[in-house]
């Protein structure tokens, strides 16, 4: 039997497990890479590992997150990165380099490497045929000291294409196809391939476009083989010997096929507040929008930026709606001053933004109350945007140029002949904005800078013998990591902080949460289907693990929440049955006795429900490792005692 594209990388990657769906394998991790507002967290406990080097090929520190500086603290993180980059022997992004992932696409992911990125989207390097997985800031701080990182065997799923896109259908419009069909829970436990004829028809800043967004789909990652097309964007790229080629074997076998036929989508949009609830541009209509946002991971390449400056040449944006563009990288936003497409697309009054995040994680350009915007984003979970009745549309970069023009929802193929941008014979690319480590002679006398704000990692404990707490929150389906700890430009420079960012943890479901946890001392959170989706950001687990909550007990969990939930030490419990999860309520009084001997003889666990007296059965599906990571109290006390 043949091998996946996906089986092939992590085949020749394997340190520890057999390849059968559903069992843990270990794996040995090529290059990491960190943004800014994981990061501090993420190199605190590299410190804390005590391992002084990194072991990978290539580590990568973007500074691309925490822009905005409203005062000292961003500052401060991003000083303490770079120098405790410069120690360890990671490369440094600096700001103004531009968004992780466009970065590393460009100029460092490599076809066949596996990468771990602190942040969910880190699957776009698949766009070149890489193993990129998102991660908790722990597990990229354990690889990059040469520890294997972990993942539960996903299945294999391949997404067939055939045909080509029509003119001013775009990449966007085929990731939210598959959206449609898989929904936001539908890939987790899977790894998504690209094939067929269709791939051919797709450039590498399109295909990336796809396997970014696939994060959104719940998927280990996504992955396309790594073909000419991609020989001649790494060569364009000056960067051809890093390029190798990578196709599935042709009797590989997929769990689950779906067939998409390119030549049969239209534009399309993810309509408020989830990826997944997609409508065609058509069935939305002409309604009236407030504000378009074009850029992030998702569509801030080269190739997205030339198009919106073609179809804004010569025009000027509607009278009642605010233009937001910010390119991905240096390198896109050069390329586009140098060639003048920049000066089209100030001409026709667009607001243009520094290349990083921005708007995407509520760094600015809030839009106004209950305000429609349509972004070229990845995310558009309530309040995200930073209004709370904000209503996001994620659509593609034509669909978001074309309505910024019109003030209403506008179908692009309705602007005429569609523009031809061909990808650069050449990029212009430059490293001079990323600055490499000290060499190892030197750093021993590299002095790491810490600011006030940078606070230590809480304190853990090992797991008590008998948990007897309240629960302390009950919450429904598809809770985001955003409604867990929310980001924006108020609270995104906390990060480093965690007593002081946990003070806002889940005040998005209910504002006295972290009052009432931290008055109970210790309690357990009680959710629904897809608890924890989104963002890698282990502050998510860290602010509960500050609060004092000992377990969560959910319907179903997303991954990368559910690892970073065991690495803070915090027991992710599944109701054996679902029903079950109406038999608790805020503020009953939950007993778990012997936990931590049935947790050690890997047994399942009954919650007693002190208040109703009912008791229920809960699962706590661990590996040897993991369920040792639990008993210790967390991945920074394991791997300390570990080595
Ligand atoms: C996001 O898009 O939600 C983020 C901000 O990039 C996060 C990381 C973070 O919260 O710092 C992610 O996707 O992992
Ligand atoms: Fe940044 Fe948005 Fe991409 Fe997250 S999804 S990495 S916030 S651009």
């Amino acid at each position: 039997m043949g091998y996946t594209i996906a089986q092939k990388i992590i085949k020749a990657h394997l340190l520890s497990g057999d390849m059968t769906v559903g069992s843990e394998v270990g794996l040995k991790i090529d290059q990491t890479l960190t943004q800014d507002a994981t990061g501090t967290m993420a190199y605190l406990e590299f410190e804390a590992i005590g391992v002084p080097r990194v072991k990978t090929e290539k580590s990568v520190a973007y500074i691309d997150h925490n822009t905005l500086q409203t005062g000292f603290e961003n500052a401060d993180d991003h000083r303490f990165i770079q120098s405790v980059a410069k120690k360890h022997g990671i490369y440094f992004s600096r700001p103004g380099n531009g968004i992780c992932h466009q970065v590393h696409l460009e100029r460092f992911g490599k076809p066949g490497k596996t990468l771990i990125g602190s942040d969910s989207h880190t699957p776009t390097g698949g766009g070149i045929g890489m193993l990129a997985i998102g991660a908790g800031g722990l597990d990229v701080a354990v690889a990059m000291g040469g520890g294997a990182y972990y993942i539960s065997m996903p299945k294999m799923v391949r997404i067939n294409l055939t045909g080509k896109l029509q003119p001013w259908v775009s990449a966007k419009d085929i990731i939210l196809e598959v959206l449609r069909i898989m929904s936001v829970k539908g890939g987790v436990g899977k790894i998504v391939e690209y094939g067929g004829e269709g791939v051919k028809t797709l450039t590498v800043p399109e295909r990336a476009t796809i396997t970014n967004m696939g994060a959104e789909l719940g998927a280990t990652t996504s992955i396309f083989p790594s073909d000419e097309i991609t020989k001649s964007f790494m060569a364009a790229q000056g960067r051809e010997e890093d390029w190798s080629e990578l196709s599935p074997d042709a009797d590989a076998v997929y769990d689950e096929v779906i067939d998409i036929d390119l030549s049969k989508l239209v534009p399309m949009a993810a309509c408020p507040h989830s990826p997944d609830n997609v409508k065609t541009i058509e069935e939305i209509g002409p309604q009236k929008i407030d504000q378009v946002c074009i850029g992030s991971c998702t569509n801030s390449s080269y190739l997205d930026l030339m198009r919106v400056a073609a179809i804004l040449k010569g025009k000027t944006v509607s009278p009642d709606v605010s233009l937001a563009i910010a390119p991905g990288s240096k390198q896109v936003y050069n390329m586009l001053a140098r060639n003048g497409a920049l000066a089209d697309i100030i001409e026709a009054g667009a607001r243009i933004l520094e290349c990083a995040c921005g708007p995407c994680i509520g760094m600015g350009q809030s839009p106004n109350s209950k305000g429609i915007s349509l972004r070229t984003f990845n995310r558009n979970f309530e309040g995200r945007s930073g209004t709370r009745d904000g209503q996001i549309y994620l659509v593609s970069p034509e669909t978001a140029a074309a309505s910024a023009l019109t003030g209403v929802f506008t179908d692009p193929r309705t602007l005429g002949d569609a523009v031809d941008i061909p990808l650069p014979e050449k990029f212009e690319y430059n490293d001079n904005m990323v600055i490499e480590p000290a060499p190892v002679e030197e750093m021993d006398s590299v002095e790491v800078l810490r600011g006030p704000n940078i606070k230590p990692y809480p304190k853990t404990s090992p797991l008590e013998e008998n948990i007897d707490v309240p629960c302390s929150l009950k919450v429904g389906d598809n809770i985001t990591t955003d409604h867990i700890m929310p980001a924006g430009a108020k609270i995104l420079p906390l990060r480093s902080n965690i007593p002081a960012i946990s003070e806002h943890c889940f005040t998005v479901c209910d504002k006295d949460f972290p009052a009432r946890a931290k008055q109970l001392g210790s309690s357990i959170i009680v959710g629904g289907i897809n608890y924890g989706q989104g963002s890698s950001r282990e502050h998510a687990a860290l602010a509960p693990l500050y609060l004092g909550v000992k377990a969560v007990i959910v319907k179903s969990f997303a991954r990368i929440h559910r690892s970073n939930l065991i690495n803070a030490g915090i027991l992710p419990l599944t109701f054996v049955n679902e029903a079950d999860y109406d038999a608790i309520s805020e503020g009953d009084e939950l007993s778990i006795p012997n936990v931590r001997q049935l947790i050690s003889e890997g047994k399942n666990l009954v919650i007693v429900n002190k208040t109703t007296g009912k008791e229920i059965p809960v699962e706590c599906e661990l590996s040897g490792r993991t369920r040792d990571i639990i008993l210790a109290g967390g991945l920074l006390d394991y791997t300390k005692q570990n080595g």
